[in-house]
């Protein structure tokens, strides 16, 4: 954790673009203006010519200086405008570092924005969300956790869990005070009054999470079902070998699509079957395991031999919502269509021939995605881990309150308020915010 020195980035991403943007933020920034004769009036732009040592022009650009402490950092930052060529900017970084500045590291320009103050960590986190986010929902709900939508839910939280420990702590300092004597029991009702909206922030917080993520679909089956051949057609390239060879598929190929709103991310897998060979078997496993974790799995069962005791027993297995693919219809005279029996979705198709595939897309574009429309936020699995380890010691005072040991009941509340700091970032750990901001890409 620095806030020393001023810091240089590269902020725009490497290649070449129309634009490029090099951002400096410290005290420097003043200087660098001055020895280069920028005369600038914060936050309006201005035009220049980048002058190499030899008097040569070698890039125009467009300036802003935001004055310390109106900045995204809280110092003093100029943003240069360039042409987004790499070497351009690497160049004049390069020239920028010999004298005023350090380069920067992975979002070392928000750490410093957390460590001034300017937001909070769960607007630092934010601001990755809405970096990542890959469709408008999950943009929308990052945006409103760096407004401090999600923050105010916790300095709500903190708010009331402070005035309930000013009243506790009156009690126990002065008992004889009538005003400050409470019922056991009037607590007890507060206390689990607060627990339900910690409850209630925890669901929502797990409903923030996920719309970080994208949806995980596994391709499931026996060897040489067609699972391959499905990854590729709903790809569109053929990612996965395919083979009349039983068991070509071995480790698990992971690719991202878009279905509608929804960015998916497709696991062809190693066909289901016991004991040919130790590395079909470690694929085997692979496969389970990625079931695990899935939102959705697609078994996939080649027609013309039906489904076996083997699948239903695999089928059986799955912790996941399972969709049976009838494959090969193509070998058959049934037609591509969708079923359902018994609250499972069942689909005819030829991945060969592509019959019945534009059945799947859609029934995976149209998987109910999170609903945001009541203020949803994104989230964070540190926060939910928090906010459980706060509600514990909530539960905690309930059961030490309805024993009337007032004074425990008060340290479990002070605890509980630890969690919610811990949230926003007061008295984290160096280890906590280097693991957060590293993630971070260089430059923001
Ligand atoms: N006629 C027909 N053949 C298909 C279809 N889908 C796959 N195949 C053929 O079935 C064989 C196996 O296909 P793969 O996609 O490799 O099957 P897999 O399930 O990935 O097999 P493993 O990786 O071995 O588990 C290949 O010869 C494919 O061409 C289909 O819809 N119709
Ligand atoms: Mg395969």
């Amino acid at each position: 954790m620095s806030n020393e020195g001023t810091i240089v980035a590269i902020s725009t991403a490497h290649g070449n673009a129309a634009v490029g943007i090099i951002r400096i933020s410290g005290t420097n920034v003043k200087k660098i203006m001055s020895d280069y004769s920028w005369q600038l009036s914060p936050r309006l732009v201005k035009y220049v010519k980048l002058k190499n040592e030899k008097g040569d022009t070698f890039d125009d650009a467009l300036l802003i200086f935001f004055e310390a402490p109106s900045s995204y950092t809280g110092e003093d930052m100029l943003e240069i405008q360039m042409h987004g060529n790499s070497h351009i900017l690497e160049y004049f970084q390069k020239e920028l570092c010999k004298k005023y500045t350090r380069l920067a590291n992975p979002g070392e320009f928000t750490e410093r924005a957390f460590l001034n103050n300017k937001i909070d960590l769960v607007q630092a986190e934010a601001v990755m969300d809405l970096i990542n986010s890959n469709n408008s929902n999950s943009a929308v709900a990052a945006q409103r956790s760096l407004q401090g939508a999600f923050s105010d839910k916790i300095s709500m939280l903190k708010k009331d869990l402070l005035e309930i420990r000013m009243k506790i702590e009156a009690t126990i300092n002065f008992p004889e005070d009538e005003t400050s004597n409470s019922e056991p029991n009037d607590l007890s009702v507060v206390l689990q009054r607060l627990s339900e909206r910690f409850s209630d922030i925890i669901l929502q917080s797990e409903s923030g999470i996920k719309l970080n993520n994208n949806l995980v679909v596994t391709i499931l089956g026996r060897p040489n079902a067609g699972k391959s051949s499905l990854s590729n057609t709903l790809l569109g390239e053929n990612c996965s070998i395919v083979s009349s060879e039983a068991g070509t598929t071995r480790d698990i190929l992971r690719n991202n699509l878009m279905l509608g709103s929804n960015v998916v991310t497709l696991l062809d897998t190693a066909g289901l079957r016991d004991g040919k060979s130790e590395v079909e078997d470690l694929g085997i496993e692979l496969s389970f395991e990625a079931s695990s974790k899935s939102d959705l799995v697609l078994y996939v069962i080649d027609v013309t031999e039906g489904i076996t005791t083997d699948d239903n027993k695999y089928i059986e297995k799955l912790p996941a919502n399972c969709w049976i693919i009838y494959n090969k219809i193509d070998l058959t005279k049934e037609s591509s269509k969708k079923e359902v029996m018994n609250n499972r979705n069942i689909f005819y198709v030829s991945a060969l021939d592509g019959q019945g595939m534009d059945l799947i897309r859609d029934e995976i574009s149209s998987l109910k995605s999170i609903d945001i429309s009541d203020g949803l936020t994104t989230a964070r699995q540190r926060h939910v881990d928090s906010l459980s380890e706060a509600l514990k010691h909530l539960y905690n005072s309930i059961q030490y309150n309805d024993n009337q040991q007032l004074d425990i009941v008060a340290e479990e509340l002070r605890l509980a308020h630890v969690c919610l700091e811990t949230i926003l970032g007061g008295d984290v750990s160096e280890e906590l915010l280097d693991a957060i901001f590293s993630e971070f890409c260089i430059g923001k």
